[in-house]
């Protein structure tokens, strides 16, 4: 089994992104799967085309993106991304599309496809706050996550994809003194943790084969 995770460089007023570092920091392979690294470009169509690349390069059983969500409380795991880009900041190019379709001629919206409150359930046991989240928000996550839904649904649809936001860390707290944050280490700790419930689903009624939401 092969696990191709993502995360994002820093963008808009942060010089560092918690996810491309948890991602970096993690193993190369967890319980005999094959982790398979990307950090993606802040970047409307770089991004998604990045990872569509590694897609087609490694053939991944699974594919999980990780974004910043500074602010959050929490880590949280998204439900659904839709086919909308309306950002709130420009991306790392400037582009700052406002109220337009991602695949003009695809569905309104993905329903992701990790088993979501198993993760949760995983985070929560290990004592850290998490939520099933019902937005990826309008800018380059929700972006990704829908570009590799659509992707994958209609040349992998076997594969599964998800999305997972995770707070700011605390290597960026002297740049956001109120807000919430949690280690690097603990980020790449909940990062293994989605990973093993994902190679070992074992909440009922959720597996990797069907999602109850
Ligand atoms: N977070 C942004 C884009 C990149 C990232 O890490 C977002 O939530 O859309």
């Amino acid at each position: 089994m092969k696990i191709l995770i993502s995360g994002f460089e820093p963008f808009g007023n942060d010089a560092i992104n918690p996810s491309q570092d948890a991602v970096l920091a993690l193993p190369d392979e967890i319980e005999g799967t094959s982790i398979i690294k990307v950090i993606l470009p802040v970047v409307r169509g770089e991004a998604s085309d990045r990872l569509k690349a590694k897609i087609l390069e490694h053939h991944p059983n699974v594919v999980v993106c990780v974004g910043q969500a500074g602010g959050r409380t929490g880590l949280t795991i998204e439900r659904v991304a839709i086919n909308v880009d309306d950002y709130p900041i420009p991306d790392n190019a400037g582009h700052q599309p406002l109220d337009e379709a991602i695949a003009p001629l695809g569905p309104a919206a993905y329903l992701l496809t990790l088993p979501n409150k198993a993760i949760v359930t995983a985070w929560k046991a290990a004592g850290y706050p998490a939520s099933l989240s019902n937005t990826a928000g309008t800018f380059l996550c929700n972006h990704v996550a829908y570009a590799c839904a659509h992707f994958t649904a209609n040349h992998f649809p076997n594969l599964k994809t998800g999305f997972i936001h995770i707070p700011y860390s605390t290597s960026q707290s002297p740049d956001h003194p109120e807000a919430f944050a949690m280690t690097p280490n603990d980020l790449t700790e909940a990062l293994t943790i989605a990973l093993k419930v994902i190679i070992n689903p074992s909440h009922p009624g959720q597996t990797l084969e069907g999602t109850v939401c």
